[in-house]
């Protein structure tokens, strides 16, 4: 028997219990609750598949041959300053997580395109008035960050038509996308994008980089789409941003504290549309097969597919 470790306290046990069953009979799926009993013992942990452990956790794993994140972002296991980092850890890359982010992405471009924050606001005045609609042609859409699921994102969007650019931190060619690069690529690529995604991996450089600098640098008039992590984003920068006019909206799907806590500017916000972190929910029936061929993977000798570069950092 193979015992795997399952910590998220967002999903449902049971759904992954009954996945990796279907998947594989020999996987015993292990709450901290077990751990904490003494049902099972520390020791006795082959794998962990992990979404925001509690700090120190997998430290007390002497025998774990592989971390699995959860989800894309690995930023909630290198959190952990004891995280083992003497055996892999692999992430979700899968068509099913990356096409509900492209799903997400497409319809907030789309309503900030089409102008729905101001008909919003005009059906609360009971107003009838057209505005000024251009093409899809005649907006760039700028994406910080084109790897896996910006990249994904902007195959959509150039199919409708938008104007394109992408940031990224190495050089990088893409197809129908104006490509610009590290800091020295910033400036240029803002200066154009009318509505900015955030599509970034949180690191070190990567944290706090939505800030008054930043948002000065855009178009007056330019909307913000956060499907990334809160902890990009300089809550007060951004308000302000918005209070100035600056910043015509913003569509945000990720905060600092999460849930966001109820007094929180941004839930009455009339420019702010708010999701609870759910742009690209892990599908365990895509996870899990993904996690079950890496543990087979794993136990042949191969190394494991969707492999973080922990250097790196994303
Ligand atoms: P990837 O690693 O495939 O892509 C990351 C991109 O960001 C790359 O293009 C990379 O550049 C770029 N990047 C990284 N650091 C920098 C930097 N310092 N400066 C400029 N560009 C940088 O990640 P994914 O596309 O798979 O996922 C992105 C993030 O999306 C995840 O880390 C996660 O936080 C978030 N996410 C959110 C979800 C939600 O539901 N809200 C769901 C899933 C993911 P380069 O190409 O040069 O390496
Ligand atoms: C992820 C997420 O990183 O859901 O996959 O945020």
């Amino acid at each position: 028997m193979i015992n795997l470790l399952f910590h998220s306290e967002v999903d449902r046990r049971e759904w992954w219990h009954d996945e990796f069953a279907r998947h594989r009979g020999d996987i015993n799926l292990v709450t901290l609750a077990d751990l904490d009993s003494g049902t099972v013992a520390p020791a006795d942990i082959d794998y962990a598949l992990l979404w925001k452990p509690p700090a120190g956790l997998t430290a007390r794993l002497p025998a774990l041959k592989a971390i699995f994140s959860l989800g894309a972002g690995i930023d909630h296991l290198l959190s952990d300053p004891e995280l083992r980092r003497d055996v892999p850890m692999t992430r979700v890359v899968d068509p099913n997580l990356t096409a509900r982010m492209t799903e997400y992405v497409v319809l907030h471009v789309l309503r900030h395109h089409r102008r729905q924050h101001d008909y919003d606001a005009l059906q609360r005045l009971g107003k009838w008035r057209a505005l000024a609609q251009p093409l899809a042609s005649e907006r760039r859409i700028g994406i910080l960050g084109l790897g896996v699921l910006g990249g994904d994102a902007a195959r959509a969007l150039g199919a409708l038509g938008f104007a394109l650019s992408g940031w990224t931190r190495t050089p990088r060619t893409v197809p129908g996308v104006e490509m610009f690069h590290g800091s020295e690529g910033l400036n240029s690529f803002l200066a154009a994008c009318e509505i900015l995604v955030c599509l970034l991996p949180l690191t070190a450089e990567t944290e706090g980089i939505i800030n008054a600098s930043l948002l000065a640098r855009l178009p007056k008039g330019a909307c913000f789409i956060n499907a990334a992590r809160g902890r990009h984003v300089v809550d007060a920068d951004l308000l302000a941003a918005l209070e100035s006019g600056h910043l015509a909206a913003a569509t945000l799907d990720v905060f600092h504290v999460e849930p966001l806590p109820q007094d929180h500017a941004y839930w009455h916000h009339p420019r702010v549309t708010l999701t609870p972190h759910i742009a690209a929910v892990t599908d365990p029936r895509a996870c899990v097969a993904q996690v079950t061929g890496n543990i087979a993977r794993l136990e042949r000798g191969e190394a494991p597919v969707n492999l973080v570069d922990l250097r790196r950092g994303y």
